[in-house]
């Protein structure tokens, strides 16, 4: 088969239904949703494809096209309906994935079939993708594809969405094929996920059960970096509001509305008849709400469209019987002759009718114990251009955290809901279109192409070919020795409020020992923090081959040099200026705290006291304040004889020894003298470093700090203790210097420069 596509949506169904007409024969449909809206136009644009099952076991069709759409069936057998279908992803990941709101089922034939169909999933998007192309794989059915993929073909980028919750550790671990499923996953380069605490569980998971590095976005595997984020799905929002003002639409609402009696509100529910979507909890809620006496029947009517679904697994069938029997117990019980307590409807509809019943609705329910999005509550708000009816939400789906304009609910809690619900029934209408307003607003503004765009652009990002290493880094990546100098706070970790949660930026333990695991290559951080905090930010351990030297070369590692300690004439000093910094604070008046600091602090200073000095931090203050404590400190403390003053980025520091990052290089120099030195930096106390580079080191500064500081010396605009450190070689490194602007590219770097000095040392 030629490989053509340059993009391939793979999915458990092909977006079409075979119809059989009245005369037998038979054609494709396109079936309604808002996915194949959304990717019709980039696929067809991309001159893509979909693959999918067609939906009738045996043979699977010949590929073809409809309207626009490249069709590849993948077949199917009954067996494999029974037990990856029905089985392994409905009767054991559905439940699970939704918070075990049924017991799943472990049945290993089930897995077996799931791991066999996943292969052939696999195979159908390797035989149609083109070189380079990008493949996107969709939901739970499919979780073992990107890895079986990416093993048969490594040129592709592949994507993967999951639409339903990712479960927490806790739920996860029970599957007897947890690793394999997480490894199958993590066969992606870009994972999308409903929430971002679907995002978070599974990046947990990635490192608890796999063990690999994780960070806040991604995962470290091999020497692959896995995007893991949110990318909340939306729906066609034109195409339901424009449906929704269709005078045919507004004629249907209004007969539905006579059809139901003339009631003075109406309750709608539209769900699959499935388990998660908490149908039965608001029926309990309705039938208890009439029992009370706070609605009446006639007067408020309950319609419930609930659409035939996975009808032959086990689950379904008892949740079935249960929502007739309630519905058949509150309709007993409350109905009068010809008004009916509740409509219930196991039928389907199409969408002009879902939008009447949308108009038709006063309050909507929709109520799941737990929903990767909910698609029925968007369609709802777009559905009402007339601003008209309220929307009851379950906290437990992802479009409860974008509707903030809905009367959220807890389905477990019925006395709750039951609140709700009159709420919802009574509420003012100014405020009733305020709140469906801004819903409006957010769907109009996110809606599926927005979705789908957003996730492809991540992935092209994702998967940018790497950019070649800079011209000055050539050499040292076949120099016979190196050493790797990086700075933390600026350098390797982005600049935050807290530096307590200055966190390194995603993949730096790993570019660092990566580089530390190459022969003749050595790496040592160079900071103003103490070694052991540092440490404990990049989580390096005692065996990791990294040397940290703290305190700016105060503290060094012992296979470095003697340990320095401070004189009782140095340690005398310290107390003195530390203080003299309390009570010139004291006198400005200025709040201030003497232990890191936490996120309920408000505008303090901080006095930080460290082995060799103490440091005023003031970034918390307004800048007005900043200036006015830093001059302070520098007209006052700061001015004690034997004092180092450095000024940082809104931190003064006072040292009372004179060691610098000049004295932590040498130190370095003086361990490997033929070494050439590759020393990242980004702040005033770097300079210092790169003013001991001899000529065949190479200088990267990150960010603008730097680099506007010497446009500043240029002018004579610099502050004194800094202009000081700008000595001709410094300058001179500094101008020739590889620039690159944040953590995120100097980590990137770091990581260029490893696989480019790997393959020269192989040479
Ligand atoms: C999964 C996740 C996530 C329903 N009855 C009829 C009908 N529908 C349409 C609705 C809506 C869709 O089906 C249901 O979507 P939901 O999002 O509500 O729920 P799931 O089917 O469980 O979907 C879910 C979704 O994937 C997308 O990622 O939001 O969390 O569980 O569009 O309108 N459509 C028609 N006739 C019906 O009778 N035409």
């Amino acid at each position: 088969m030629a490989k053509r596509n340059a993009l391939v949506i793979v999915a458990n169904r092909l977006p079409v239904d075979q119809i059989t007409a009245e005369d037998g024969t038979q054609s494709w449909q396109r079936s309604p949703g808002g996915l194949v809206t959304a990717l019709e136009p980039v696929v067809a644009k991309h001159g893509g494809t979909w693959v999918g099952w067609a939906g009738s076991t045996g043979m699977a069709p010949a590929p073809f096209t409809l309207d626009n759409l490249s069709l590849h069936p993948v077949p199917l057998t009954a067996q494999d309906i029974t037990e990856y279908y029905e089985g392994f992803s409905n009767g054991t990941l559905w439940p699970l994935y939704h918070d075990a709101a049924a017991t799943p089922k472990y049945h290993r034939r089930w897995w077996d079939r799931y791991v066999e169909v996943n292969h052939r999933f696999a195979q159908a998007a390797a035989d149609v993708a083109a070189e380079g192309a990008v493949v996107w794989v969709q939901d739970y059915q499919l979780q073992l594809v990107p890895a079986i993929l990416r093993k048969r073909r490594p040129d592709l980028r592949i994507g993967f969405f999951l639409h339903i919750p990712f479960p927490p550790v806790e739920l996860f671990s029970q599957l007897p094929s947890r690793t394999q499923l997480l490894e199958g996953l993590l066969g992606a380069d870009l994972l999308g996920f409903q929430h971002p605490d679907g995002a978070h569980n599974f990046l947990r998971l990635a490192n608890y059960l796999c063990g690999y590095e994780t960070d806040r976005t991604g995962v470290i595997v091999d020497d692959r970096r896995v995007r893991a984020e949110a990318f909340p799905i939306s729906i066609d929002f034109a195409q339901i509001d424009k449906l929704a003002q269709d005078p045919n639409v507004l004629a249907r609402a209004a007969q539905i509305r006579e059809e139901l009696g003339n009631p003075r509100q109406v309750i709608l529910g539209v769900d699959r008849l499935d388990y998660i979507k908490g149908i039965e909890k608001r029926l309990k809620a309705f039938r208890e709400l009439l029992d009370d006496g706070d609605i009446s029947v006639g007067d408020t009517v309950l319609v419930q469209v609930a659409t035939p679904s996975r009808e032959r697994v086990e689950h379904y069938q008892e949740l079935r019987e249960e929502i007739e029997r309630e519905v058949g117990r509150i309709n007993g019980e409350f109905s009068e002759l010809g008004t009916p307590a509740v409509h219930y409807l196991r039928q389907s509809y199409d969408i002009a009718e879902l939008a009447a019943l949308y108009r038709a609705a006063d309050v909507m329910l929709v109520t799941p114990l737990r929903d990767g999005m909910n698609l029925v509550a968007k369609e709802y708000v777009s559905a009402r251009p007339d601003l008209g009816g309220t929307l009851v939400l379950s906290e437990f789906t992802g479009a409860s955290s974008e509707l903030t304009g809905a009367f959220l609910v807890n389905p477990y809690d019925i006395d709750g809901m039951k609140r709700i619900i009159i709420q919802a029934l009574r509420t003012d209408p100014t405020e009733g279109k305020a709140r469906m307003s801004a819903m409006r607003e957010r769907v109009a503004h996110h809606d599926v192409t927005m979705w789908a765009a957003e996730f492809l652009t991540a992935l092209h990002e994702q998967t940018r070919p790497p950019e070649p290493l800079p011209g000055p880094l050539v050499p040292l990546a076949s120099a016979q020795d190196v050493w790797v100098v990086c700075d933390y706070d600026g350098t390797l970790s982005p600049f935050v409020d807290d530096p307590t949660r200055a966190l390194p930026a995603p993949g730096a333990y790993s570019a660092l020992m990566e580089l530390a695991s190459l022969p003749h290559t050595q790496v040592a951080l160079a900071t103003g923090r103490p070694a052991a905090v540092v440490r404990g930010l990049l989580g390096l351990t005692p065996d990791d081959p990294v040397s940290v030297l703290g305190m700016h070369g105060f503290e060094i590692d012992a296979s470095l040099g003697e340990p320095l300690s401070l004189t009782d004439e140095q340690q005398k000093l310290r107390e003195q200026v530390r203080a003299h910094t309390i009570t010139t604070l004291e006198d400005l008046g200025v709040p201030f705290v003497q232990r890191p600091l936490e996120e309920k602090d408000g505008a303090v200073v901080y006095v930080e006291d460290k082995p060799n000095s103490v440091a005023v931090h003031v970034r918390r203050l307004d800048p007005a304040q900043r200036e006015n404590v830093l001059m302070a400190i520098s007209n006052g403390p700061a001015l004690h004889e034997g004092l180092a003053v450095t000024p940082g980025d809104m931190v003064l520091e006072m040292a009372v020894t004179q060691v610098s990052k000049g004295d932590a290089m040498n130190l370095l120099r003086k361990n490997a003298p033929d070494a050439h030195f590759l020393v990242l930096g980004d702040d005033v106390t770097d300079i210092d470093a790169f003013a001991t580079l001899q000529s065949e080191d190479v200088a990267v500064i990150v960010d603008r700090r730097l680099p506007d500081m010497l446009t500043a010396a240029r002018r004579g605009t610099l502050r004194p203790a800094v202009a000081e450190r700008l000595t001709p070689l410094a300058i001179a490194h500094l101008s020739a210097a590889v620039t690159v602007p944040d953590p995120a590219a100097a980590v990137a770097l770091l990581k260029r420069f490893a696989s480019a000095r790997a393959q020269e040392l192989e040479k």
